[in-house]
């Protein structure tokens, strides 16, 4: 297939404009990208799809979600309306617990098909690669479950699911007070299966006083790295416990929400080359008051990726190009940096370096948007100015 008269938003640089523009696709990779003029002679007989001077970007990448769970947390939503704080309900046993009780009782059939209309929102939306976390299973059995019902969106849909394992996600009622007992009896044992099982592309963790701490995860990322998975972690998100930098010591792909980041986590980040994951769902949703520093993330080069964070607690959003918008809004990223938070830093944040770009020999998953400049994504609320997406090779029907 060629685009013809696309304007092209590569990623390359910063947007890496190039209007005019041509785009030849060869089976499920982009073979040529350039201006019109430049196009050479063999592909001119490909078949064309002009795009009318429509912008075209790579595929999004939602690089954090939660999108595998049973249930939703509605309640709790009415609950913090009322005065109620996100840790007083987990405090309680509500929160992410309640949402473990209902993903415990619900079929790998089940989660996989309650799964799939959340997903469909964000392939709406522009999304091509998709990464999602267990976290709600907290038991061997019931994380490696959520894990293959992950893994299975990819049959039915067409995107692409990379599956990160977060076993370390709370503290089941049974393991209360015993963070070292879940982590030798549930958090190591599901890794080691899940990854036997090859259902792991990554580990991550939730580092924060309700619920692990560096101390508690070094076991689960010195496992990580024995068995030769990279690590990420939910780092700083309401209070600072030293998260980032721990996750840097130990080469993290990136460390994510941030809004407690201290100055040292900047600079290990910045050392290690680990991306920022910005995901100002939960700040919105939780009302939280300090903003990441994303000024002294973008001083020392920390590349920031931006993300949905869906889940049902504390992000209940399904729209990546919304989540630029209050990536802009809230915490002050340019445009340019929410795009370059979607594509190209959100395939670092995931270690993929086939796709986030418009490049030759990276994947053909690129979004057509009914728009003519690449600010014009992140600008608009909640709108879904998608015209067309193509996923490796193949348009959309
Ligand atoms: N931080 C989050 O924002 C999600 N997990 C986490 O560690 C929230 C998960 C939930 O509330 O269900
Ligand atoms: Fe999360």
């Amino acid at each position: 297939m060629l685009l013809t008269h696309a304007t092209l938003a590569t990623m390359t640089g910063g947007y890496g404009l190039i209007p005019d523009a041509a785009v030849a696709l060869e089976g499920a990779r982009i073979a040529w990208a350039g201006p019109m003029a430049d196009l050479p002679a063999p592909y001119r007989a490909l078949p064309g799809h002009d795009c009318s001077g429509r912008l075209v970007t790579p595929g999004l990448i939602d690089c954090h979600t939660h999108a595998v769970h049973a249930g939703h947390r509605a309640v709790e939503f009415e609950l913090r309306l009322k005065g109620a704080s996100y840790e007083d309900i987990a405090r309680a046993g509500g929160g992410i617990l309640s949402t473990v009780t209902a993903t415990r009782a619900a079929s790998e059939d089940r989660l996989l098909t309650s799964a799939l209309p959340r997903v469909d929102q964000l392939i709406a939306g522009g999304t091509t690669t998709v990464e999602v976390k267990s976290g709600y299973g907290l038991t061997v059995e019931d994380e490696l479950k959520m894990l293959r019902a992950a893994r299975r969106i990819a049959d039915q849909r067409p995107v692409s699911v990379r599956t990160t394992h977060l076993a370390a996600h709370a503290i089941p009622p049974e393991y209360k007070g015993r963070a070292t007992a879940y982590m030798a009896e549930v958090a190591i044992p599901s890794l080691r299966a899940a990854r036997a099982e090859g259902l792991v592309d990554a580990v991550d963790a939730f580092c924060e006083t309700i619920a692990f701490s560096t101390a508690d995860l070094a076991p689960l990322f010195a496992e990580a790295s024995a068995l030769g998975l990279p690590v990420k972690l939910h780092a700083e998100q309401l209070t600072d416990q030293g998260g980032a930098a721990f996750a840097a010591r130990h080469g993290a792909l990136s460390a994510d929400h941030l809004e407690y980041l201290s100055p040292d986590g900047t600079a290990a980040m910045a050392a290690a080359g680990t991306v920022a994951v910005i995901l100002p769902g939960a700040f919105y949703t939780l009302r939280e008051t300090q903003a990441p520093p994303v000024a002294a993330l973008r001083a020392a080069g920390v590349p920031m990726a931006v993300a949905t964070d869906l889940n049902p607690g504390s992000s209940p959003l399904a729209s990546l190009t919304l989540a630029m918008n209050m990536a802009c809004t809230l915490f002050r990223l340019t445009p340019e940096e929410a795009l370059l938070g979607v594509t190209r830093h959100a395939a670092r944040a995931l270690g993929l370096t086939d796709r986030g770009r418009i490049a030759p020999g990276l994947r053909a998953d690129l979004c057509l948007w009914d728009a003519d400049h690449p600010a014009e994504l992140a600008y608009r609320i909640g709108a879904t100015p998608l015209h067309h997406r193509i996923f490796g090779g193949r348009l959309d029907a």
